[in-house]
């Protein structure tokens, strides 16, 4: 953590704005609460990634959400690519007016230079190749502003730094931590994985018994708990242990991959301040 911050904090001194890397269904909790105050004035880009899983009402009210914060938020999917040509604008717009900031102090106008940062799995690589790929040019050669980082440059007026700011996850607080695991954020390795699950279930039992039924096929009223629904899944996918007894720990597996991959709906977890966090009507069906 101390490593990681010195990191970020060295190549911030060279950088004119940070690309914040959010998971879009989790935008608060995939947020490193520090970054604001290692970043001091710098401007920053919020990106809202993978909203290709996310809830798109909950999306768009995290974009308001961070417009009254006085930030812009980009609502992309580095998986297909989508939101990313409106982004590198967004950032070549907040970068030209910090040059213009700049250049009315006295500062010699150079090329625009960000960095992407981000928690763990958030997309980060995934950002920078999509960038690369539009890229009119690779400054490969050139040496970049830290040893080891190359730059990007991306149209006329903007270049990246080819390596992001890793950032840590907000583990202190239970509510985020268990959502980073759902969203797998957190190494499968690194948690228990099987309680990882049954909590899962529970919360799918509790808010969305609907999405279950449809995937899975059972009966609500039997599955009890979290633990009773990995039970059934077990059962319903010919998930057995030798002596025929389900496997909850392979059912437990099952969920968590199918949830993080949107075959159970499309999710946001995090709300931007509303009781209800994921709104049915518009997320079925994912
Ligand atoms: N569905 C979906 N998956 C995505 C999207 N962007 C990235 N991913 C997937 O998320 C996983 C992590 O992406 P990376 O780009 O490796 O993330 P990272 O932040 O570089 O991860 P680390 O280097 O491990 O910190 C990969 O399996 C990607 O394919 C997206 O927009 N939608
Ligand atoms: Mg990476």
């Amino acid at each position: 953590m101390a490593k990681a911050r010195r990191e970020i904090q060295a190549i911030l001194k060279t950088v004119d704005i940070v690309v914040e890397l959010l998971d879009a269904r989790i935008p608060r909790s995939s947020a490193n609460p520090m970054l604001a105050g290692l970043i001091a004035d710098r401007p920053r880009v919020v990106v809202l990634n993978k909203t290709d899983l996310a809830d798109q009402r909950a999306t768009r009210l995290w974009v308001a959400y961070f417009a009254g914060q006085g930030l812009e938020a980009c609502p992309v999917s580095c998986g297909d690519g989508r939101g990313i040509k409106e982004l590198v604008r967004t950032v070549t717009e907040t970068g030209l007016r910090r040059q213009a900031w700049l250049t009315a102090r006295g500062v010699r106008p150079r090329t625009i230079k960000a960095m992407v940062a981000g928690i763990p799995n958030v997309g980060k690589s995934s950002l920078i190749n999509r960038l690369a790929g539009r890229a009119s040019a690779r400054t490969a050669d050139r040496p970049g502003v830290t040893r080891g980082h190359q730059l990007i440059r991306v149209g006329r007026e903007l270049e990246i730094i080819d390596t992001p700011g890793v950032l840590w996850p907000r583990l202190s607080e239970p509510e985020c931590a268990i959502r980073l695991a759902w969203t797998g954020a957190i190494r499968d390795q690194a948690v228990d994985s099987y309680q990882v699950a049954v909590r899962l279930a529970d919360y799918l039992l509790a808010e969305h018994p609907q999405r279950l039924f449809e995937r899975y096929g059972m009966e609500m009223g039997r599955a009890g708990d979290g633990q009773g629904c990995l039970q059934l899944i077990a059962i319903r996918r010919g998930m057995l242990r030798s002596g025929g007894r389900p496997d909850e720990e392979k059912a437990g597996q099952l969920l968590l991959g199918e949830f993080r991959s949107g075959k159970l709906g499309l999710y946001t977890l995090d709300s931007p301040g509303y009781e209800r966090e994921v709104h049915d009507d518009e997320a079925a069906g994912g």
